[in-house]
């Protein structure tokens, strides 16, 4: 349990919560598999930041996002749950940033907001993939079936996506994911959830997210999910070019102009990759 600590890098398993984080915490790097709930945030109001973490094989939540206060941040991170939901935002949350996740479901819901906690909810970029029986979304106790239907109604990811993420092999070699409290056996080891070449995560992250932390060829955008804008990211293709907008959930109408915006990566011979106000005071992104 952290209030406003730092939990970096562990491995958490066979717990009811993997991580429960208070105040300003930060978790960032974990592997956190087959609690009853992986990460959870709490304890009189979380501002902090869950980064880069893979979340998998919990058994009701990969995420619970409780008492969540403005500022607090879910951000790259990677669900994977056959059976547990994906992310669940309640017990008045207010303000919660949910961007750049891939969250895969096979029986569960992949996000469900509940009453009382839908105020200035922000949801973006993220990478859905909902398989089985699993559903997309829950609203204040009303199903969503399906991303246009949420993006549309409500707003929330708009520029999100559903489609398989790619994980070059969930459960490793073994096919056996996660831990097994029964025998006591740990099959994670081999556990993989870097994006194959193809996956439709690689590159798709906010275009403004910092990216210079991943290998080149980057495509100069960060990648979705645990491993997006880190040295474990996928590369990119020598040269890409992406159009950012319109981008499928729009309504266009006939005969109106629309504004079509654009990124490229290796086309030309100079780029900007980041402006740095290195003469000025301190900024928080
Ligand atoms: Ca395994
Ligand atoms: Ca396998
Ligand atoms: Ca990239």
């Amino acid at each position: 349990m952290l209030n406003g600590g730092r939990a970096a890098s562990n491995r958490l398993f066979g717990n009811q919560v993997g991580v429960f984080a208070g105040g300003q915490s930060e978790v960032t790097g974990n592997r956190v598999y087959s609690n009853d709930i992986g990460i959870q945030t709490g304890n009189y109001g979380f501002g902090g930041r869950i980064i880069n973490n893979v979340i998998y094989d919990s058994e009701v939540a990969a995420v619970a996002l409780g008492n969540g206060l403005p500022g607090s941040v879910l951000e790259f991170n990677t669900i994977h749950e056959p059976v547990a939901d994906g992310i669940t935002v309640h017990q008045g949350s207010n303000g919660v940033s949910i961007k750049n996740n891939i969250v895969s479901v096979g029986a569960g819901i992949a996000i469900q907001v509940e009453l009382g906690s839908e105020s200035s909810l922000h949801s973006d970029y993220n990478l859905f993939d909902i398989h089985g029986t699993a559903k997309f979304a829950k609203w204040v106790g009303y199903d969503v079936p399906d991303l246009l239907t949420w993006s549309q109604r409500l707003g929330l990811d708009v520029h999100s996506l559903v489609e398989n993420p790619q994980f070059v092999d969930a459960n490793g070699a073994d096919n056996r994911l996660g831990y097994d409290a029964t025998t006591g056996t740990d099959y994670s080891d081999d556990d993989e959830f870097h994006l194959l070449p193809s996956s439709p995560g690689i590159d798709r992250a906010n275009p403004f997210a910092w990216y210079l932390s991943e290998p080149t060829p980057n495509g100069n955008r960060a990648n979705i999910g645990a491993y997006g804008n880190t040295p474990w990211a996928t590369s990119s293709p020598q040269r890409l070019v992406q159009v950012l907008s319109p981008n499928g959930h729009e309504k266009l109408e006939a005969e109106s102009e629309t504004r079509i915006t654009w990124q490229t990566a290796g086309v030309t011979t100079r780029q900007p990759v980041a402006l740095m106000n290195v003469g000025g005071g301190s900024v928080a992104y």
